[in-house]
């Protein structure tokens, strides 16, 4: 059993009153870490290690040397890429083909991708005329905003710490992460891979522990703390926002979504299935960006409902290292009920159950995993608790739709506003519609690919701002005006 601490000023530490927590395999259920639960004093010792390696050498380095030391980072990465697959794979239980394709190399591309648009990017600079004709130059520089505190879901775990931690680091503040209480390794892995690649002491610094009266609250509370960013839930949005308001701290949220799939019938019909199949069901519908509103244009909307609902029943359950399954467990037990009690609601509530529903069949052996079956719902009005809340499993309901301006009312009819993504071979619809969705962002005939220069981020309560290329540099520093008369 891995036996998980704290990562302060350079070093692996228990927590100060010995207080650890256990980490559950979703797999099979067994405990496979034990993890030291940082109380206030550890977390104050975080915050301060981070705020006193923002005077040190942190601090004095060119912008040169900074950028360097996070190829390195991204370099060490790569050399470990089979020591985070594992630990990403222990804690999440999902297939190795989520780690190898997307979730640990776009984890490394996150320091590369950002050291280098911050080595890149210009600030301005004017020539001012003055009254006694000598004149003034004003320009600005890029500052760091000082200590992040950085708060990671379970979901992506290594992916979304690391695009926050990549661009903080850029711009040349320090960090104090708090990962998810459900997926401690990556980021702890990560802070051998710092003091391998010669980071120094102080700068990424790791709180393991919970949200409320734990190392989440302390952290967000805590006076030395200059900026938070935070992905997850939209209610825990609101607390740390809250916490955030005590010093006027500036935060960067990425929230929940209940993201709408448009299939057109012009739709190239394979490609839609596989594309709503991929933003329904990947890592087990676990997945900020996922699918679980389906709107089918009326032509194909039988024909669709039976090749999805084929496409779930296809699916293999099994452990992520097991080559002949493909499909993974919930994270954990207390989320497979919410979700469970979703699928519930969705009965009461006069659904078509088309296919899943429960739980599946399982070996003896892997009976304590969070297994639950990829389930679609028809039937049910827009009003319904299934398809107006955010459920994050691996389901999603289907309805039909005529028309561009329906389905456009159907899409934006929702608190949420995080992705969409579009079915279509008509191009000109297909700009049309991205236009009027009021989402952070849209795909067209794809899900889940977007390059790390571009803005992300959710509309309405999907989020607070936009991360990604100068956009995250906009959240890591601060401009600072100066202006030198002549
Ligand atoms: P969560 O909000 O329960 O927890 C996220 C993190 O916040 C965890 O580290 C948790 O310990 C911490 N936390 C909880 N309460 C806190 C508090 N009061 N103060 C400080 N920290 C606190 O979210 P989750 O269940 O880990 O992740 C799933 C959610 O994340 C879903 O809603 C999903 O949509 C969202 N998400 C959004 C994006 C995005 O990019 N928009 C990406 C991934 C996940
Ligand atoms: O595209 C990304 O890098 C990103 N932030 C993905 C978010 C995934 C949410 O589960």
């Amino acid at each position: 059993m891995r036996h998980i601490k704290n990562f302060i000023n350079g070093q692996f530490l228990d927590a100060v009153d010995g207080k650890t927590f256990e980490k559950r395999s979703p797999v099979d259920g067994q405990v496979i870490a034990r993890i030291a639960e940082a109380g206030r004093v550890d977390v104050d010792a975080a915050v301060r290690a981070a705020h006193d390696a923002l005077q040190g050498e942190w601090g004095r380095l060119t912008v040169d040397q900074r950028v360097d030391l996070l190829y390195g980072v991204a370099n060490e990465i790569s050399r470990r890429f089979e020591d985070f697959c594992d630990a990403e794979m222990a804690d999440t239980g999902q297939p190795r083909h989520v780690m190898t394709s997307a979730f640990i190399p776009r984890g490394a591309a996150n320091f590369k991708v950002f050291a280098d648009v911050f080595k890149t990017v210009s600030s301005e600079s004017f020539q001012m005329a003055t009254p006694d004709g000598r004149g003034a130059i004003n320009y600005a520089i890029r500052v760091p905003k000082g200590v992040i505190g950085v708060i990671s879901p379970w979901n992506a775990p290594f992916l979304l710490m690391t695009w926050k931690v990549g661009p903080a680091l850029a711009c040349g503040n320090t960090v104090v992460v708090k990962p998810s209480e459900e997926t401690p390794l990556t980021t702890a892995l990560l802070g051998e891979v710092m003091n391998a690649a010669g980071v120094p002491k102080g700068v990424y610094n790791v709180i393991h522990g919970f949200g409320p009266d734990s190392a989440g609250e302390f952290l967000t509370h805590h006076p030395l703390v200059d900026a938070i960013t935070f992905t997850g839930e939209t209610r825990t949005g609101t607390a740390i926002m809250k916490a955030a308001a005590e010093g006027m701290r500036d935060v960067s949220f990425e929230l929940g979504g209940k993201n709408a799939g448009i299939v057109f019938a012009d739709a190239d019909f394979a490609a839609a299935v596989e594309g709503i199949f991929r933003s329904s069901f990947l890592n087990s519908g676990q997945v900020c960006l996922g699918t679980e509103r389906v709107y089918v244009e009326r032509p194909i909307f039988e024909s669709f409902v039976a090749a999805l609902k084929a496409r779930c029943e296809a699916v293999k359950f099994g452990r992520p290292d097991d080559h002949a399954a493909n499909y993974g467990p919930l994270i954990s037990d207390e989320h497979r009920r919410k979700v469970l009690a979703y699928y519930a609601k969705a009965v009461a509530e006069g659904a078509t159950v088309v296919t899943g529903g429960g739980i599946p069949p399982m070996p003896a052996e892997l009976a304590g995993g969070n297994w639950i079956e990829p389930t679609i719902w028809t039937g049910l009005p827009e009003t319904a608790a299934v398809v107006r809340e955010e459920i994050f499993g691996p389901c999603c309901h289907i309805r039909p739709f005529d028309g561009e301006d329906e389905v456009v009312n159907l899409a934006n009819a929702n608190d949420y506003g995080l992705s969409t993504t579009i079915w279509t071979s008509n191009l000109s619809r297909a700009h049309r519609l991205a236009a009027r969705i009021e989402v952070g962002i849209t795909w067209v005939n794809s899900w889940f690919l977007r390059d790390l220069r571009t803005a992300f981020g959710g509309s309405k309560q999907s989020g607070i701002g936009r991360e990604g290329g100068v956009h995250s540099l906009e959240f890591y520093s601060e401009t600072r005006n100066i202006c030198i008369k002549l």
